[in-house]
């Protein structure tokens, strides 16, 4: 039989002749308490394609003819929060062995398991006329880098708690372990916060949205009141989703900018507590930010008090991009607060305001993380940056022993455009072909063996201001994410681009497919 086209590609696979059916008698055999999980979400995935019942069974063993998951010890996990993902599968005529340290190696043999059959497999209704087949196999597959994310802006536009759902199971198919949630930004404020709930009376909601071109003037808006909120119910079942499929929700709540939605609703946290401003309607960096005193800090951590009831992460992201300090300048109080604590100017105030949030996680045994803007005028110890303007910053960062992810604009914005045709649907610039992707280096070549170690992973980026529905966020992202997820978690120097190509219109596309999900059809 024909090797499968796996993406992202396992580290060690050897065929050998022959193949397994799955059938209508096949079971699923769960050993150890980890494998319970994971052998239900694989009934789930398999049964509606196929509609064979596949009963799932906790046993010491499995018999001929099973698929049979087990676990066989329970690794710890490290100073991070990440556990060992390291798993095997072996395929023989008679029977499926899936083999991992715990859980979350057994979900991403799942994720492989489920690429071996073919791609229907991954439709919701009864496939007609499909040969059940995998060709025997033995693979043995661990990641390179630990963090492999995708983040997803949800501020710009809203998605449902549905789509948002659909996001993190198209991830956990390429072995993403991160999904990073940006929860708020100045054009919506999207998560119920029980001590201020005017954040999503008033600051969830927006009265009209520009249309087209952020740079072409005069700015035109539709005028149609939108926008939406996940309440606690609601971010409790995401997480709840996420964790069944072995993928750690990081929340966003970005400060001191990108928090017009917050000051729309309590303007006290800003500048001019007298000025009504609104949730903003077109996109760009908003000068309105929160003001630097106690109050608007403690209402942060107040924020975070719920945040992290929440959400288990170990990483919890507080932002930091992007704050202007037109404001801060122009404020007797922000100057009152320079000569207060000493500060020689309004950088090292952001930093101070940052440190205390920092501080404040930290007490909670959370690692904060924030855009590499933190690190201007200084970053407190055991705080992670998530390097976005460049490479240079995931150097700078581990140089100063600060663990960092790199999430550079130059080969993870997917928010750019992926090709020159005309007929690219309207995007926020860039240029950043899936091939380009495919070059990308999350550990930095010039970093020394020492240097290297602070560099966790990679991330991809979903900016959603030209983003309005979901299709559109799904061809933005695919097949980029898929690229990037074969570069984080495979990164072999000798594999080549066509190679990706091939895969990807031998089985990976006809998985999208099969499952209504879109991907630009290029390369
Ligand atoms: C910069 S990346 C931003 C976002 C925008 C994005 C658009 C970052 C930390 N800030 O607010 O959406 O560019 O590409």
């Amino acid at each position: 039989m024909e090797k499968a086209s796996l993406i992202p590609e396992p580290v060690k696979a050897k065929y050998a002749k022959g193949h397994f059916s799955i059938a209508e008698f096949t079971r699923i055999v769960a050993v150890g308490n980890g494998a319970v999980n994971p052998a239900e979400l694989l009934g789930e995935y398999l049964r509606p394609a196929s509609s064979f019942p596949f009963p799932v069974i906790t046993a010491l063993e499995g018999a001929a003819g099973d698929i049979i998951l087990r676990e066989n010890s329970r690794a710890e996990a490290d100073e991070c929060g990440f556990v060992c993902e390291k798993y095997s599968i072996e395929v023989s005529d008679d029977y499926v062995l899936i083999e991992a340290e715990n859980s979350t190696g057994l979900l991403r043999a799942v994720q492989t398991f489920r690429q071996l059959l073919p791609p229907e497999i991954f439709a919701d209704k009864e496939q007609s006329g499909i040969d059940w087949i995998i060709p025997c196999v033995s693979i043995k597959d661990a990641p390179a880098l630990r963090w492999r994310g995708m983040h997803f802006d949800v501020s710009r536009h809203f998605f449902s708690v549905k789509e948002v759902c659909n996001y993190i199971e198209l991830l956990a198919q390429h072995k993403f372990n991160i999904f990073h949630w940006h929860l708020t930004d100045d054009q919506g404020w999207r998560i119920e916060i029980n001590k201020y709930p005017r954040l999503t009376e008033i600051g969830a909601f927006r009265d009209g949205t520009l249309i087209g071109c952020n740079s072409v003037f005069p700015r035109r808006y539709d005028g149609k009141r939108c926008g939406g909120f996940y309440t606690q119910a609601e971010i409790r079942e995401v997480v709840a989703f996420a964790a069944r499929r072995g993928i750690m929700i990081v929340p966003e709540i970005d400060m001191p900018g990108h928090m017009q939605a917050a000051i729309a609703a309590y303007p006290e946290f800003g500048n001019n507590p007298s000025m009504r401003l609104s949730v903003r309607q077109h996109w760009g960096i908003s000068q309105n930010i929160l003001n630097p005193g106690p109050a608007a800090i403690q209402f942060c951590c107040d924020v975070f008090a719920e945040v992290i009831k929440l959400f288990p992460s170990k990483f919890i992201h507080l932002g930091g991009d992007e704050a202007l300090k037109y404001e801060w300048e122009n404020s007797a109080y922000a100057n009152e607060q320079l000569v207060k604590y000493h500060l020689p100017d309004m950088p090292a105030l952001q930093c101070r305001f940052i440190g205390e949030i920092g501080k404040f996680l930290r007490e909670h045994d959370r690692i904060p993380i924030g855009w590499d803007e933190i690190m201007e005028g200084g970053l407190s110890e055991g705080t992670a940056v998530m390097s976005w303007r460049g490479e240079d910053e995931v150097g700078t960062a581990a140089r100063l022993g600060h663990y960092t992810v790199n999430a550079s604009n130059t080969h993870t914005y997917f928010d750019y455009y992926q090709s020159d045709s005309a007929l690219e649907p309207l995007a926020i610039g860039g240029d950043l072909p899936c091939e380009k992707v495919y070059r990308y280096q999350a550990v930095p070549v010039n970093l020394t063996p020492e240097e290297a170690k602070f560099v966790l992973g990679g991330q991809g980026q979903i900016w959603s201001e030209y983003m309005a529905n979901f299709a559109h966020v799904q061809y933005m992202a695919f097949p980029r994410a898929a690229a990037l997820s074969e570069r984080l978690w495979n990164p072999s120097a000798k594999r080549r681009f066509s190679d990706f190509v091939r895969r990807l219109n031998d089985a990976h596309r006809a998985r999208f497919f099969a499952q209504n999900a879109v991907m630009h059809d290029l390369p």
